[in-house]
């Protein structure tokens, strides 16, 4: 009775979903220090879970702030907005709610989709049709496995040719709770094989250049949120010693690791892992693209949300030496895939556009020696953040696909 009572319980633990009624999002405004101060003091007393920016380590004045609230927090939150006297607005005024109107209201195909957040299981098996169905044009590879014991397969694109081609190598997903990332990456791929011949731009690039697709890099996270918990961020690995689980492997590279704007507190959102590379997802793809260092000439990493188009550097202020070339290209990028819906990007570097982030994939991958390399924070501006509508996602993909055509473009011209 014992026995069955207790594999009752881990059941129901195994089973727990994290619901969010009640839970709002609010947008703060901080133009004073006493501001800052004060947004910090609430995150050290309360569970506040950043949005934008990913945690209280990277606050600064004048940069809006996006917190998601606990409910039983609000009346304390209220009171400190009233003392301070700080604007905001609320995003979000139920979270609950809000993931539940983010899928649309057609019922759920059991099959694959491009225009749904798919599953994990859906993705893999996506993965394995989609390599098996044109093998002139794609072929695949495991590069590890994650933390849980996911594989991590990356696709490659292009003509196959008996010379090795230069290439670009693109990954979604590092990040769990930015689900449009993932979304894109199958977009790409799509895209990809079916405007081959079809596309001149297309056609060329990949008849010249193979592209390098990691279609979800934090596999465990975000398994986790579709499972568990929607608004996870990190990886799912544990250590003995913290109860807290998982790191950022945004800011686990090995580039100025854990300098600024990355916390060394397990538990924070920016937990910058324990040593560089720490987290295997992150060592996977370090090793990958090092083994084919000479070939990759672009990185790019796509996650959600603000709307920039960001580049080396965000571990310092310092400009990258290639700077005005990178910001050149960017702005190309911006206006191409502006020139679809009006969607507005800003571009820069990560430090001054952002915020300063020691650790970034995109960072390591340049200091490597991977000149055009880019992080791409997909739509929307805060209207609904990670939950952004599935009815979103054709439009986000198709003005995304332009940005990085051109981007592959500009590569493209100038590989000698
Ligand atoms: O990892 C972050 O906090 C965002 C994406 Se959610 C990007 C920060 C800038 C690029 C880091 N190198
Ligand atoms: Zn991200
Ligand atoms: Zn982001």
């Amino acid at each position: 009775m014992k026995v069955l009572l207790f594999f009752g319980l881990v059941a129901v633990a195994l089973a727990e979903v994290t619901r969010f009624e009640g839970e709002k999002v609010f947008r703060l405004k901080p133009v004073l220090d006493e501001h800052v101060t004060a947004i910090k003091e609430l995150a050290k007393s309360i569970e506040v879970d950043f949005w934008s920016p990913d945690s209280a380590e990277l606050l600064t004045i004048d940069i809006d702030v996006d917190i998601h609230v606990p409910a039983m927090y609000l009346d304390m939150v209220y009171t400190i907005l009233q003392q301070s006297g700080m604007e905001y607005e609320i995003l979000i005024e139920d979270l609950q709610a809000a993931i539940e109107g983010q899928a649309d209201n057609k019922p759920t195909p059991r099959a694959h989709s491009y225009t749904k957040y798919n599953s994990w299981d859906k993705i893999q098996s996506w993965i394995a049709s989609i390599s098996s169905s044109n093998s002139a044009l794609i072929s695949k590879q495991v590069i590890g496995n994650t933390y849980e014991g996911r594989p991590m397969t990356v696709l490659k694109l292009g003509k196959r040719s008996s010379s090795t081609k230069p290439a670009i190598f693109m990954d979604c997903g590092i990040h769990a709770r930015e689900w449009i990332s993932p979304a894109f990456c199958q977009w790409f791929v799509k895209e990809a094989l079916s405007t081959y011949g079809r596309d001149s731009q297309m056609t060329s690039l990949l008849n010249q250049m193979d592209v390098f697709v990691l279609p979800v890099f934090n596999i465990d996270g975000y398994d986790f949120t579709h499972k568990s918990n929607r608004m996870w961020r990190k990886t799912r690995s544990r250590k003995s010693g913290s109860s807290c689980i998982g790191a950022d492997p945004n800011r686990n590279f090995n580039a100025g690791w854990c300098t600024l704007g990355a916390s060394s507190n397990p538990c924070s959102d920016t937990f910058c892992g324990y040593s560089p590379e720490s987290e295997i997802e992150v060592k996977n793809v370090a090793n990958f693209i090092r083994r084919n260092k000479s070939i990759i000439k672009a990185y790019i990493t796509i996650h959600s949300y603000s709307q920039l188009l960001l580049f080396p550097y965000s571990y310092t202020y310092d400009l990258a030496a290639d700077h005005s070339e990178l910001l050149k290209v960017a702005q190309g990028a911006s206006a191409a895939l502006r020139s679809l819906y009006g969607t507005r990007y800003t571009s820069g570097p990560g430090a001054a556009t952002i915020y300063p982030a020691a650790g970034g994939s995109d960072d390591w991958a340049y200091d490597l020696g991977v000149k055009y390399s880019y992080t791409f924070e997909l739509r929307d501006t805060g209207r609904y953040g990670f939950l952004l509508p599935e009815s979103q996602i054709k439009p986000t993909c198709e003005e995304t696909m332009l940005a990085v055509k051109y981007i592959a473009a500009y590569v493209q011209k100038n590989l000698y």
